[in-house]
């Protein structure tokens, strides 16, 4: 907190208590200090696979097996991690002001656990949590599966833990709670530990059309959910929009990064919390201008002290 300039946030607290209509957008910075690594930058990698080259409709065809495990993994983490105290402090302040709506490309649903109001959330990206079929004529979804490991062939492979368990001696198989303790001790994203081929068989089927299942999130070259985008339109051009927060994103997928012009154009004032100061918001947009701030910092850190 020692680091935020007393004038910017004696500024900055002026504005937003003069505010009513504000918008945050959430990038996976936020998340950060829970423990989830970022897209962008030292983290970024997953096993040798850059984690933005796997969030692709190509890969998934290419390998849904090595996707799922990634997913599968995402997943596992994001369960073990608890919100930190900027998911709180924004979920806080939504309960006090239902002007205040919060985007978040987010798939972690670490904003739904800190008590985010859900109707002041929206999900740009969709969640780890939703699963949809890939059949073209299926419709099937789910929401809130919480199951980890999604199936079981995506813990590790049981034949590698308990050699015994395929033999004679019934007494070696492990119970249900041994495989599970045991299969998240292996640490997956460690690249010297073996990664399973898995067949199509293997992973998430359709129970409607027995099709295979994928993440309920948007991948690159896919459209985000368009009733979340219709809203977004509506609600910031209904009105001025009097503040902007950008929280944790490197701002560099659209149409997510767009939203802080479009609520510039709609009078408001933009304030960026980042640890880069090169991850201004919008960066095909002349970055912070004017009458703008920069919060430079660990989010978790910084919102709840910008907020209170
Ligand atoms: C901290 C911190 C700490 C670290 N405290 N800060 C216009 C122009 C150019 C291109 C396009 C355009 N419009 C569309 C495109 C194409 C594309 C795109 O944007 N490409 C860009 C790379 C140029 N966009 C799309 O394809 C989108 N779809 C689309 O536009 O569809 C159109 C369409 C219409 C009709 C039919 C068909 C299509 C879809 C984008 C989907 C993005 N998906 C992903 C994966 C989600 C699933 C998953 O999680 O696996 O979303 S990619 C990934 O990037 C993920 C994130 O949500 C997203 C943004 O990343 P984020 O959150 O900003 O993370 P990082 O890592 O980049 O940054 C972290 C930041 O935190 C850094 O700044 C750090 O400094 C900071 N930080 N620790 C505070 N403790
Ligand atoms: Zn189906």
């Amino acid at each position: 907190a020692a680091r935020i300039p007393a004038a910017d946030l004696e500024s900055f607290t002026e504005c937003l208590q003069g505010s009513r209509r504000i918008l945050a957008l959430l990038g996976a910075g936020i998340s950060a200090a829970s423990g989830l690594p970022t897209f962008r930058g030292a983290g970024g990698l997953w096993r040798s696979f850059d984690a933005t080259e796997l969030a692709t409709p190509e890969a998934f065809e290419d390998n849904p097996g090595l996707v799922w495990q990634f997913y599968n993994y995402r997943r596992h983490m994001a369960l073990q991690a608890q919100p930190n105290k900027a998911h709180y402090a924004l979920a806080e302040m939504s309960r006090k002001n239902k002007d205040f709506i919060t985007l978040s490309q987010n798939v972690d649903g670490l904003s739904q656990r800190a008590g985010h109001p859900m109707e002041q959330l929206k999900l740009l990206h969709g969640s780890l949590f939703n699963i949809k079929c890939t059949s073209f004529y299926c419709d099937y979804t789910r929401t809130n599966d919480f199951t980890d490991p999604i199936v079981p062939s995506l813990g590790i492979p049981q034949k590698e833990l308990f050699p015994a368990a395929s033999g004679e001696d019934s007494s070696e198989v492990a119970s249900a709670e041994q495989q599970f303790k045991l299969a998240n001790e292996v640490d997956i994203s460690d690249p010297s530990n073996p990664l399973p081929e898995l067949s199509a068989d293997n992973l998430p089927k359709c129970p409607k059309c027995n099709g295979l299942l994928r993440p309920g999130v948007v991948w690159f070259g896919e459209p985000l959910p368009r009733n979340t985008l219709d809203y977004i339109d509506e609600w910031i051009k209904s009105e001025p929009v009097d503040l902007m927060l950008v929280i944790g994103t490197s701002s560099s997928v659209y149409p997510a990064a767009g939203y802080t012009d479009v609520a510039r154009e709609n009078g408001a004032r933009v304030a960026v919390i980042n640890m880069d100061p090169n991850d201004v918001a919008g960066k095909r947009s002349k970055g912070v201008g004017k009458g703008d701030w920069f919060f430079q910092g660990d989010a978790s850190v910084i919102v709840p002290e910008i907020l209170k």
